[in-house]
């Protein structure tokens, strides 16, 4: 099994360095558990490492209510974020890139201290150095951005690229900030911070525990983000897209046309 997961995590490696659509994994291993996936997902990182990307952080997925109906999946994942991952707040990105990707706005934490475990939203919130406003491109590596539970997972859990706006204070109250996420300038989505688990302290505490279970913990230093506050919006060639947070602030980037 261990050489089949290496020719996976190759499959899904390729398929994000190149830009190209594969079949769902679990079409090809029906009985691919998200136990599988995840050592998959570990495996398809470690080859971005060996060429030279840095892991930076993690993102929390299908944190939200919307983020779970939008793709039919309804448990928490996440997935391995890389220094090549980040575009610059206000830069902009090749559609060439990506095989039909979405962009969703997010909460990310800046971390001071390592967190791992079990730790109480205190614990969580002591640890964060700064908060800022965020944008998550993602792009399902799979046909028509279908998939089911280990498929997701093995494919970094759809995570591709992050922007991140300023950083604030890590005392700001960000329990229910309302958000929307603007294409060309006009509202796409429209909701508020506490769709991420109520509070998105929580994701962070839960991403805390995820990590754990796979001996990892979480570092000083890194980002984590919190998972997709509405659900995802397509990109297209020339899109401007943006997300403004009450009090947050707001961040952008652009697809070149
Ligand atoms: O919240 C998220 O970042 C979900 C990522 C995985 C599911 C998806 O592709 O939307
Ligand atoms: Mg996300």
């Amino acid at each position: 099994m261990t050489s089949n997961l290496a020719r996976l995590a190759e499959i899904v490696d390729d398929a994000a360095r190149l830009a190209h659509e594969i079949p769902q994994l679990t079409s090809m291993v029906p009985d691919l558990t998200v136990d599988d996936a995840y050592a998959i997902q570990a495996l398809s990182l470690a080859r971005r490492y060996a060429r030279g990307e840095r892991r930076v952080g993690m993102k929390m997925g299908l944190t939200s209510r919307a983020k779970m109906a939008q793709v039919g999946v309804s448990e928490m994942i996440w997935g391995r974020l890389t220094d090549a991952m980040q575009v610059e707040e206000g830069g902009s990105i090749a559609m060439g890139r990506y095989v039909h990707p979405r962009v969703e706005p997010e909460v990310a934490f800046l971390l001071k201290a390592p967190l791992s475990g079990a730790v109480t939203q205190a614990q969580a919130l002591a640890a964060v150095e700064a908060v800022a406003p965020a944008l998550e491109i993602i792009d399902s590596r799979y046909k028509d951005f279908k998939f089911a539970l280990p498929d997701v997972v093995a494919d970094n859990s759809s995570s591709s690229g992050f922007v991140v706006g300023e950083w604030r204070r890590p005392d700001l109250d960000v329990a229910n900030l309302g958000v929307v996420l603007e294409a060309d300038g006009q509202a796409v989505q429209v909701g508020s911070t506490a769709a991420i688990l109520g509070h998105p302290v929580r994701s962070l505490v839960a991403a805390a525990r995820l990590v754990a279970q796979w001996g990892e913990r979480l570092e000083a230093g890194w980002i984590v983000l919190a998972g997709g506050i509405t659900a995802a919006h397509h990109l297209a060639p020339g899109m401007a897209a943006r997300t403004v947070i009450q009090g947050l602030g707001s961040v952008s980037f652009q697809v070149e046309g």
